[in-house]
């Protein structure tokens, strides 16, 4: 099945938005932030995927996000391979107090390109924990934004976020950013 946007005829607007990035970087609090359910202090791994649907408006337009959050752990990525199909933009997250996630970011955006999605879906970065000590350095970010803009062979929206799931902070920007990208191309 090839899943496409679609104008609904409540003249809502469907988009398919995959959550990526190393386990525990934040991605399930995040979506359940997003969508209102507050921050859960217990850990619970996510197992193959899960999603949410976010009715929401942006700058006027009524949009759905179908949030796909999949599973980070490497023994998953088999399961991963048939979530990317149809979608409209990623987000992929890393934890700002752990390096090893941000040093594995390349890994995410290749993955993601294996799926056909290079130069297609817009990418929003996600710098996650920011109520944390950062343990990744500001230019190593500038420099992984300058290596995945050149990763792609056609211009791909790309933008950098930083968010606490905590706090809350700038967790509605990361989906109005996205919902600004996908007007710009589909509206
Ligand atoms: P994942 O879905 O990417 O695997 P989770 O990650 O959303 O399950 O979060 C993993 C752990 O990080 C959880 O803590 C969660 O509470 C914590 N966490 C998520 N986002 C933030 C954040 O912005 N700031 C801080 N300080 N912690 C965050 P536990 O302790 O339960 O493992
Ligand atoms: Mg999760």
């Amino acid at each position: 099945m090839r899943f496409i946007h679609v104008f609904m005829s409540n003249e809502s607007y469907l988009f398919k938005i995959v959550l990526l990035g190393e386990g525990a970087v934040g991605k399930t609090s995040l979506r359940k932030r997003y969508m209102g359910e507050g921050f859960e202090q217990a850990y619970s791994i996510t197992i193959g995927s899960d999603f949410s649907i976010a009715n929401k408006v942006i700058d006027g337009y009524k949009v759905i996000f179908q949030i796909w959050d999949l599973s980070g752990q490497p023994s998953f990525k088999i399961v991963r391979t048939g979530f990317y199909m149809g979608t409209h933009a990623a987000l992929i997250v890393f934890d700002l107090a752990n390096k090893h996630s941000f040093d594995e970011m390349e890994n995410w955006i290749n993955e993601l390109y294996q799926h056909g999605t290079r130069g297609k879906v817009p990418i929003v970065i996600v710098g996650n924990k920011n109520d944390l000590i950062p343990q990744v350095s500001e230019e190593s970010i500038e420099q992984f934004l300058a290596i995945c803009a050149s990763l792609s062979d056609t211009p791909v929206k790309l933008h950098y976020l930083e968010t606490s799931a905590l706090t809350g902070e700038n967790v509605e920007t990361v989906f109005d950013v996205l919902g600004r990208f996908f007007f710009e191309k589909y509206c």
